[in-house]
């Protein structure tokens, strides 16, 4: 496939330093050639600039960092919605989960139709009223979904942001029976949490859980998703390379490198090489 590549260097939606750094080690871990080797058009579009270190502008009411937030998910979406239109498959690399809004509205200005899967620990879908902790990434789907907006408090950085799904267009895993009725053929939205996985598999992540997903059942999740032949964004959040050892980092990126080349077609049992014709 044609992948367009974009780096989400941020971290802004919750409160530890790091998950800027997750571009860099995910490309550093080999991303872009393993796609690459099998077969993949890769175009890098480099990292967008989201370094706001001198809004200095902390809280607004519950939400952390909502004009920073606003602010870098307008640059996202604009971004995103090139890559779609380009005829591109977009592969977003964060950033931690609040990268989520732009990903997602970016994409529904060219493909209305979306779908959105949500693998993740948590449901993100708090709204800056139901949060705890202020933190944006555990709102983006909030400013997303249709049902929300009468509950949706005015925040600044946000005037941009109009709902665009239904709550009927998202998934969660794990789901684990669903019809053949049921799956049609609207492009895909994989919105991935690394904390979705078990923190032994994930450990450089903010807010591990523990009791994820192992990873035979991510990596199954990741081929029936390319299997579909429907993928069309995917956002990886909320790697942290700054959390833990170097074995944890080195571990989180291998993992998270795994999920993102089986979502791109690499098989369990070994891809052919392009242009090989079975003799
Ligand atoms: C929690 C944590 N539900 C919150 N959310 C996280 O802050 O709203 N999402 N960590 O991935
Ligand atoms: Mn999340
Ligand atoms: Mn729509
Ligand atoms: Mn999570």
């Amino acid at each position: 496939a044609k992948i367009g590549l974009v780096g989400v260097p941020f971290s802004k939606g919750q409160q530890r330093d790091g998950t800027e750094k997750g571009p860099g080690a995910l490309r550093n871990g080999g991303l872009l050639e393993t796609l690459t080797s099998i077969g993949h058009d890769v175009h890098d579009y480099g990292d967008l600039p989201l370094d706001f270190s001198d809004d200095k502008e902390g809280q607004i009411g519950v939400a952390k960092n909502p004009k920073t937030v606003g602010h870098a998910s307008k640059m996202i979406a604009d971004k995103v919605s090139e890559v779609v239109k380009s005829g591109r498959t977009c592969l977003a690399l964060g950033g931690d989960h609040s990268m989520a809004i732009g990903t997602i509205y970016g994409q529904h200005q060219v493909q209305p139709d979306q779908v959105v899967l949500w693998i993740d620990a948590h449901a993100d879908i708090n709204t800056p009223l139901t949060s705890g902790s202020g933190n944006m990434h555990g709102m983006p789907l909030s400013f997303l979904v249709k049902e929300l907006d009468p509950y949706l408090p005015k925040i600044p950085g946000f005037e941009f942001v109009k709902p665009c799904l239904t709550a009927k267009d998202i998934a969660y895993i794990g789901l684990r029976d669903v019809d053949p009725g049921e799956r049609g053929k609207r492009p895909i939205h994989l919105s991935f949490d690394v904390d979705s996985l078990d923190p032994s598999l994930a450990p450089s992540t903010g807010t591990p859980v523990l009791g994820g997903l192992s990873l035979r059942e991510g990596l199954y999740i990741a081929e029936e998703v390319a299997n579909t032949g429907r993928l069309s964004v995917i956002d990886v959040a909320e790697v942290n390379p700054s959390l833990g050892s170097e074995q944890d980092v080195e571990t989180t990126v291998k993992n998270t490198i795994e999920f993102i080349t089986k979502c791109f077609g690499k098989r369990r049992q070994g891809v052919y090489p392009p242009g090989y014709h079975i003799p």
